[in-house]
């Protein structure tokens, strides 16, 4: 059910406790950790602690969550001093998605082309 935890769901088991991470921000609702697989500089994911799929269903079932979840890209990019920076959901496998739990990518330290590959 959207907003449970998810026995199978990796970020779930991030926000538990029983996969490691190198969280860099926590709230009461968010958690920030830094990408596995960087691609800039600064890669910081911030998730909502409780289970949505993806953005969209974020959006639709908890948006002052998904507000918690943006609020927190700025807070990240402040702490890290970064003047520019790319805040990115990818929403769908055809976008590149590969974690079905909704998260930011925040991406900075470098520049960033438009339009993203
Ligand atoms: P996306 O492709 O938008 O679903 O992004 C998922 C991101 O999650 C991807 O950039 C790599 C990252 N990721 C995958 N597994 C782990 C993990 O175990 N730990 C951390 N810190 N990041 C992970």
């Amino acid at each position: 059910m959207a907003g449970e935890p998810q026995d199978d769901c990796l970020f779930c088991k991030i926000v538990a406790g029983q996969v490691p991470a190198t969280v860099v921000r926590e709230t009461d609702t968010t958690v920030a950790f830094r990408d596995i697989n960087p691609q800039a500089p600064t890669h910081v994911l911030v998730i909502p602690k409780a289970h949505y799929r993806d953005a969209a269903a974020l959006a639709a079932g908890a948006p002052e969550l998904a507000a918690d979840v943006l609020r927190e890209t700025k807070a990240v990019a402040d702490d890290e001093k970064l003047e520019s920076y790319r805040t990115v959901f990818n929403t769908g496998s055809g976008a590149g998605q590969t974690v079905w739990h909704a998260h930011a990518h925040v991406l900075g330290g470098r520049g960033l082309q438009w339009p993203p590959g």
